[in-house]
Formats: structure tokens, sequence, C-alpha cells
């Protein structure tokens, strides 16, 4: 017997997430249909049958509500109309009609956090002391005994993701408003039910437009702990604390959260398990105890979360974008750990790049070009073949490299400035800042989509917005679109896999070789069906000393970045990565 047959419906369900790939597109770098350089949504929609042919399931889109774009759209003004950057709500009903026809979801990205300072909220919250929406975000005054402005007035010592402090004074009332991002996005306060109200009733209102589920943008920060207390010194942080206990997973936040699933998500998510709807929680700092209570169906939270711990072992604690070295036994450590922490209940999102984050290629794969595109592939078939719901973020499935930037002029992204100047100001040496935003900043991941070999890479017809990577003449869609060997076709088959065999979905997993430097291997049973993943992380040759190793070389040879071995043995060349299966087992395997 093989498993053609449907999974089993166990604790896990059946809805359709549970099989599905995500693309997450970051508009503003994906197409401009009208050379003024920024991405749009007309710019998408002339895009959809390229998403249609790479399979996916369902596309996240990031923001394009009204917005100043102080962080490119993740400050709000506007839930409720777009911003004319991208485009009209018109574009949205369309952009929804065109990917239902295609078989594809709409997941919209909603900050729920913090609004912009220019949404009418915050204008009237700040206007007086007794506006009625005063409560509506953190305010607070000048610490006791000092002066407001003056050094260390500030409510609690909280630095910020995005400027020195956490709060801002504000001139007109005297006192401090929280913003744990930049002084642009104030934080909403979730204790008053009024405001949880509003974005619940927002949320509805998308859901009627037709979309089909929601990325929650740091949702886990809802809950501030009370009272705000100040945190522990950060090292070399002048002054600073952090207060990552204050409001990481605070107190209400499961209450919160299913709070929100009952007023937005019951009743129109089908019925029962065969959800029709996806909620998945960005949570950084989440550990793998919350992320099991907050993904069991059976509390009704959230589907899935974003997690970070694998992102954030090769950075520096005390320095947010400075490297430490990544050993590849913790990588799969630490993938293992959220596959067995999730497996009983629960479930996993699988990502390595996103808006967020450099290039996965640049950053996991190897430094020699050579091995680009193998190693692109490579990360691709260990990353799908875990248990949860992968995430391709645009351009990836071209294996699409970090930008070579030569000066700090050249980035745009609020986080990467405010860490440039910061480590300038405080004596670090210029070349080692730079060096730092070329391995980490986000705008690695938010130059222009590389859509063929044309100016500007057909990305658009003006002057784009951040450069496009100079390696478009060579990486680019159109040049990967027929060719059965790019990087865009393994990710079809990666794709394609998934749905056609539900152990890749829903099989249980078995790290193997954990102490290997070089080697990633792992099983996957469901049933009568074993898979066996072993990959090759190094510029060499390296054999991997797989248990039963004799039994699988004679197992069929489902996929590999390579052409089929020579011989039986797993001895495997660079960055070569192989997918085995197995069909009516009787027994486990020895090992
Ligand atoms: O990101 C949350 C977050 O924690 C980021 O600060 C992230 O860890 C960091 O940028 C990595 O370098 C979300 C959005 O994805 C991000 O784009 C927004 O800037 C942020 O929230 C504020 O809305
Ligand atoms: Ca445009």
């Amino acid at each position: 017997m093989t498993d053609d047959r449907p999974a089993p419906a166990d604790s896990h369900g059946t809805a359709w997430w549970r099989r599905a790939v995500v693309y997450q597109v970051y508009p503003r770098s994906f197409a401009d249909s009208n050379g003024d350089g920024i991405g749009d949504l007309p710019g998408l929609l002339s895009r959809l049958d390229y998403l249609a042919s790479l399979g996916v399931d369902a596309v996240w889109v990031s923001p394009f509500y009204r917005s100043p774009q102080d962080d490119n759209g993740y400050d709000i003004s506007d839930y409720q109309d777009v911003d004319p950057v991208f485009g009209t709500l018109a574009d949205v009903d369309a952009l929804i009609a065109g990917l239902h026809d295609r078989g594809m979801k709409l997941i919209l990205d909603v900050v729920l956090n913090h609004t912009s300072d220019a949404h009418p909220w915050f204008t009237e919250s700040r206007s007086s002391k007794d506006s009625p929406k005063r409560d509506w975000y953190w305010w607070r005054p000048a610490r006791d005994g000092l002066p407001p402005g003056s050094p260390g007035a500030e409510p609690t010592n909280w630095r910020s993701f995005f400027s020195p402090s956490a709060w801002q004074l504000d001139e007109a009332t005297g006192e401090y408003y929280l913003h744990l991002f930049s002084v642009r996005q104030p934080d909403l306060n979730w204790e008053n039910p009024e405001v949880r109200g509003a974005l619940y009733a927002m949320l509805r209102w998308w859901l009627d437009r037709g979309v089909d589920g929601f990325r929650m943008d740091v949702i886990n920060m809802v809950s501030k702990r009370l009272p705000l207390r100040d945190g522990p010194p950060l090292p070399g942080g002048d002054g600073y604390g952090d207060g990552w206990a204050s409001f990481i997973s605070g107190p209400r936040i499961h209450e919160f959260l299913r709070e929100l699933h009952a007023e937005v998500i019951t009743g129109r998510d089908g019925t029962g398990r065969d959800g029709t709807l996806l909620t998945v929680g960005e949570m950084p700092g989440v550990s793998l105890q919350d992320a099991a209570a907050f993904t069991d169906p059976a509390s009704a939270e959230v589907d899935m979360v974003f997690q970070f711990e694998h992102v954030e072992l090769d950075r520096d604690p005390s320095d947010r974008l400075a490297a430490r070295p990544l050993k590849l036994t913790s990588l799969k450590a630490s993938l293992a750990r959220w596959q067995a922490g999730l497996a009983a209940a629960g479930w996993n999102s699988l990502y390595f790049g996103n808006h967020d984050q450099p290039r996965a290629v640049s950053r996991y794969g190897s430094a020699d070009p050579a091995y680009r595109e193998a190693s692109a592939k490579l990360l691709a078939t260990v990353l799908h073949l875990h248990r949860g719901t992968p995430y391709v973020y645009q351009g990836e499935e071209l294996g699409m490299t970090n930008y070579p930037f030569a000066s700090a002029d050249e980035v745009a992204d609020i986080e990467s400035r405010h860490y440039y100047q910061q480590a300038v100001s405080s004596g670090q040496d210029p070349a080692q800042a730079l060096a730092a935003l070329r391995r980490r900043s986000r705008d690695n991941a938010r130059t222009p989509m590389q859509w063929d070999a044309s100016p500007h890479a057909g990305f658009t017809t003006g002057t784009p917005w951040l450069p496009v990577n100079p390696n478009y003449t060579g990486i680019n869609a159109a040049a990967q679109a027929d060719d059965p060997d790019s990087v865009l076709s393994y990710y079809r088959r990666l794709i394609a896999l998934r749905h056609d065999l539900p152990v890749v979905a829903a099989g249980d997993f078995t790290l193997l070789l954990p102490g290997d430097e070089r080697i990633w291997a792992f099983t996957r049973r469901l049933g009568t069906t074993e898979l066996l993943v072993v990959a090759n992380l190094s510029d060499g040759p390296a054999g991997a000393a797989i248990p039963g190793s004799g039994d699988w070389a004679a197992a069929e040879l489902l996929l590999s970045n390579y052409p089929p071995p020579a011989d039986a043995t797993f001895v495997l060349r660079a960055w070569e990565a192989r997918v085995y299966r197995h069909s009516g087992r009787a027994q486990p395997p020895v090992g």
C-alpha cells in the first residue's frame, strides 16, 4: 500500500493549510505597473499566472493600506483603504477574484500592535488628556520627580527596536507615548476593550470582502505586563534596558487571541477542523511551550506562528545586526526541537526568509557562487521536507541573493539606518557597521524582484526605489521559467511533492546524525511510507553514515538537485540533497 490515500483524520484535522505552501509578496518590491519605481497591486495582478505556475496555495501580501510609509506600510493610517502608491480597493477586489479564479487564497498582513501616528485614532488620542481616545494608546507621565524631556525621564528604560527609547514625549500634553518600533508607530492599548472591538470589526470587514486569512504582525506583543516596569540594563545600552519581559507573550495574550478568534474567525471558518481561513501570528521571542499553546486547535487562538529561534542563532544577542558563527548542528537541533514540540498538537510554519531577513541562500548556502543554485535547491529541500507549512519569500524561488551594498546611503530601511547611526555614533568602525548591513540588512530582501534581463530586471520602467541587484542578468524568472534544471523548476517540483504525498505534509519527523556538522539528514513517516532526506551543506564531498543505508540506497530516489548518484553509497557531492521513498514497510527500520 502506498500513501496515495487521504491523510488520516487525526487531531491535526484536514484544513487546507496543513497541505499548503504560502508565497509572500512584498508589494513595494514585486512589480511596478506605472513607472513610479514602486511596486503596486496592478503590478502584482499582472503576475498572478507566475504564482499559479509555481503551484502555491496562498499568497500573503505585506501591508498595502494607507500609510506614511515610515516602515514601508507597517505604520497604518487607515486599515480600510489602500495607499494610493499601491492602488485602490478595487485593485484588492480584483486581486481576491484573480487569486480565487486560479485556486489560490489571499492572506492579509494586519498590524494590530500599533498604528501610524497619522492614524485618526492617534491624532485624537494625542489631542488632550481628556480625549475619549486618550486611553487607546499608552500614555504615561515622566518618571517621578523628573521634568518631562530631561535625561532618563522616560516612564521606563525600554529600548525601542528602531530608535533609542521606546517612549516619545508629546509636547502638547507633556506626557510620553509608548512605541516599541519607530516613533511613528505608537502602540495600541489592548487593555481597552473598545480598541479590541474596533480591530475585530475591521478584520471582519476584510473577511466580508473575501480575504482568506491574516498574518498578524508582532501579535505576541499586544498584552503588556502591568504595571509597566524598567527592564534589566542592556550591555552597552547607554542606560537603556530590555523591556522584553513586559511585552512578550504578556499575561492576557491567550485571552486576547481566543477573543479575536471567537469574534472574527468562528462561524466563518467552514465547519470544525476543515478550516477555510488561515491565521498565522508573527511572534518574536515566542517559546516553544507558548507556541504549542497558541497553535493547539483545541484552544482556538491561531493556526500557526512564526517563531524566531532558528533565525536568531547567528545573531549576537547584544548587538542586533552583528554576526555570530552558526553551526549546522545548532540549526538542525533548533528545527528538530520545534518539530518534536509541535508534533502532538499545534503546527509549525517553516521559513528561512522573509522581508525582515537576509536572503536565505546568502546566509545559509555556499559562499562559493559555483554552488549558489545547488545550495538554494538544497535549502528548499530541507525546509519543505519538514512537517509544517512552508513559506516562500519572493525571489527565494529564483535563488536571489543579498545585495552588495557599497555604502550605508544605499540602505533605506528604518531599522538598518537606525542601527548604522547608533553603531557609528557609539564609536564603531563605519566599515564594520557597513559589513553588518551587508550581511543582515532587511533591504537585502527588499531589492526589486528579478523578472527578466531587461533594464531594472523588468520590475519597473522608471527608477526603482531600491537598486536592483546587479546579478539580475543571470538570476531572473524569465531565464528559469522553461529550464528544467533551474531553481524555479525545482521549487515547482518540491511544492507538487507536498501536494501529492501526504507523508510530506503530515508524517512524523526523526532527525538523524545530530552531531554531524556537514550532513543534514532526517526521516519522515506516515503509515507504511517513509522518506529519507539527506543533504550535504559543504563545498566538498561528504559521507553520510545513514542508519540502514544499504536498504535506503535501494529505495526510490524521489527528488534530487544533482543527476542520480553513480553508486549506491551515501557520499554526497557538494551541496547535494536527496529525497528517498520507501513504501509498504511493515516494520520501522533499524536506527
Ligand atoms: O517585525 C517584527 C520584528 O521583530 C522585526 O523587528 C524583526 O525582528 C527585525 O526587523 C529583524 O531584523 C514585524 C514586521 O515583519 C516588520 O517588517 C516591521 O518592521 C515590524 O514588525 C513593525 O511592524
Ligand atoms: Ca507603482
